[in-house]
């Protein structure tokens, strides 16, 4: 009896850690084969994911995408980006459209829980907030009572803004688009007081409106977002690729490794991790299913997490979100941005 029990057992977890292995591979495997990534992406938000007017995408999320492009074919331009809107996006990736989210999903609860999706790490942390007219003369959040509030469906803000009123006992009213244009359009002809979304979202937003000087963004943080890919539930190691390219990247700038510095740190680096990570030493990439040097690809083509930020949101950039004293910084500047180490 203890044996057939046993003979049962050892069958099962066979039968469970062969399923498993499959399905882990799906994701990469199909990949591979295709020969480029599905990016699903948003239908515009600058810094974060918008096309120019030759089509070509650009944003933080974008480069993301570009990043696991590069881990894993060597070269970054291996993606299509398929735009859709906030609340078909989760369909589009259940359905298998795209092969992971990049266009600055919040993580949450009942999202992570029940939608079969997973959140492998962090790419921007973010915060909701108010935008309004100048001419409003609001300065604070609890000057809102009553207000008319513009938002897109399917967003997370519906239940952050829900949750805000209700705690101070002011009132709103909601006003919902599917499309960002119509949004947009909505508050920039007055049929609402107010814009509420990711702070991110407002500054990205602001800078697309006729007349950007003629909006505030109100002081108050209503909520902690933590934005990021998304990828089916169940596939752990196209989970591990899309953590693990971001973290190369977050990783490479606490380390000192950048675009610039790659193939002389290739050439002469001995720190032990600097080697792993960009595949001089050990067998890194083989582990993930990737070729060995997918770091270096990254660094030498993407750069690094403080080199995306720079060209994305930096200075120079059309949407400027200062990074120095964000939760955005990396741990060793007082802020949140921490990779685990390549040992
Ligand atoms: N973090 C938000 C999503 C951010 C987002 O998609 N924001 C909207 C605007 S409020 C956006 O960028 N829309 C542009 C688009 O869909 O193209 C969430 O996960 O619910």
């Amino acid at each position: 009896m203890a044996n057939r029990l046993g003979a049962v057992t050892i069958f099962g977890m066979f039968i469970l850690s062969t399923a498993g292995a499959a399905s882990a591979q799906q994701t990469l495997a199909a990949v591979k084969q295709r020969g480029e990534v599905l990016c699903g992406v948003g239908e515009g938000s600058p810094g974060f994911f918008s096309p120019d007017d030759k089509g070509v995408w650009h944003g933080l999320d974008v480069d993301v995408c570009r990043a696991l492009s590069a881990a894993i074919f060597g070269s970054p331009d291996k993606v299509k980006f398929l735009p859709a809107t906030p609340s078909a996006r989760f369909a589009q990736l259940q359905s298998g459209q795209v092969d992971l989210l990049s266009r600055s999903v919040t993580w949450t609860f009942s999202r992570d829980a029940s939608l079969g999706i997973d959140f492998p790490t962090v790419a921007f942390y973010d915060g909701h907030g108010f935008m309004v007219k100048k001419s409003l003369g609001v300065s604070s959040a609890k000057d809102l009572n009553g207000a008319n509030i513009c938002t897109q469906s399917g967003l997370s803000t519906e239940v952050i803004v829900a949750d805000y009123f209700r705690q101070n006992n002011l009132t709103y009213r909601p006003v919902v688009f599917e499309k960002v244009e119509e949004t947009l359009k909505a508050f920039e002809q007055g049929r609402c007081d107010v814009f509420s979304s990711d702070k991110s979202t407002l500054f990205s937003y602001r800078a697309r409106l006729g007349e950007p000087d003629a909006y505030i963004v109100l002081p108050e943080t209503i909520s902690r977002t933590l934005d990021g890919p998304a990828v089916r539930h169940g596939d752990n190691n196209w989970g591990d690729i899309v953590r693990w390219t971001l973290f190369a990247m977050i990783g490479a700038e606490d380390l000192g490794v950048s675009s610039a510095n790659v193939d002389q740190m290739k050439a002469s680096s001995t720190n032990a991790e600097i080697r792993r990570l960009i595949g001089v030493e050990g067998e890194f990439g083989k582990m993930l299913g990737l070729p060995n040097d997918w770091g270096y690809n990254i660094l030498k083509t993407v750069g690094n997490y403080g080199e995306m930020y720079e060209r994305n949101l930096g200075g120079a950039s059309p949407v400027v979100i200062p990074r120095k004293g964000s939760l955005n910084a990396l741990w060793r500047n007082g802020g949140l941005m921490i990779a685990p180490s390549f040992q």
